[in-house]
């Protein structure tokens, strides 16, 4: 039976990565650093899932010692006020389809997830920005960065949300916006649906259930799914 539909958030629920790049460029300037990502160097960049991963990876790019991994962990604390301060002012949007396709689960008796490499204040930002609630009031379950040990495209953080859902992997339906997401959610068993995002366009989503422009696409395909296993 299908039970659960679980979410990437970042480029998956909303196009947050623009304000990701400006929340770390902020940091990158209040502390008089020289650091600066422009959009292309962003786009490799995210590559490694993780703000503290992403900058540490930056740091040994360039061949440095500083900042120190403490240093760093300091620097993605105020990088996070940053970001959760503009969400709050209100500089995010659902993506197209996203509520219709919530509203979908809920209308059929499926429980709503998250499972997401950025922390959990962001999650909560994300939340009462643009339902308009609490995160654990819009989502049965939450499973969000430092809760596991290994980041996407490791399945950890679909693995603890199936477990924190007390389903099988066969019971779920991911949505994604990247490769790292949807080699998470694969490895995790699950089945995956895409919608590339403005910083993963570029990408291929071969082993993808189906790719769409936006959530809308699914729903027929969600429908379908839902009645074949008896709904
Ligand atoms: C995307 C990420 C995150 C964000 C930045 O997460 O990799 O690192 O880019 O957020 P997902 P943090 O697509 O899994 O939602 O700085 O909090 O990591
Ligand atoms: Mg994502």
């Amino acid at each position: 039976m299908l039970d659960a539909l679980i979410f990437d958030v970042d480029g998956t629920l909303s196009e947050t990565e623009e304000l990701h790049r400006w929340a770390f460029n902020e940091t990158f300037r209040q502390r008089s650093m020289s650091w600066g990502w422009s959009q292309d160097d962003y786009r490799l960049l995210l590559k490694t899932t993780g703000g503290k991963e992403r900058m540490r990876a930056h740091r040994d790019a360039l061949g440095l010692k500083e900042p120190s991994d403490d240093l760093i962990a300091d620097m993605h604390r105020q990088k996070t006020s940053t970001y959760t301060e503009a969400v709050a002012k209100g500089r995010l949007t659902l993506r197209r389809g996203v509520k219709d396709v919530m509203a979908w689960g809920r209308a059929h008796g499926l429980r709503l997830a998250v499972a997401t490499t950025t922390n959990r204040p962001n999650v909560d930002a994300l939340s009462l920005a643009c339902f308009g609630a609490p995160a654990e009031e819009v989502f049965d379950v939450i499973a969000a960065g430092d809760e596991v040990p290994r980041k996407k495209p490791a399945p950890d953080v679909f693995l603890l949300a199936l477990e924190r859902l007390g389903i099988g992997a066969d019971a779920a339906v991911a949505f994604e916006d990247s490769r790292n997401g949807l080699r998470s959610a694969l490895d995790a068993g699950l089945d995956v649906l895409v919608t590339p995002s403005v910083y993963t366009s570029h990408e291929e989503f071969p082993e993808a259930r189906m790719v769409a422009p936006d959530m809308l696409g699914f729903m027929d395909w969600l429908t379908s799914r839902h009645l074949a296993v008896g709904g």
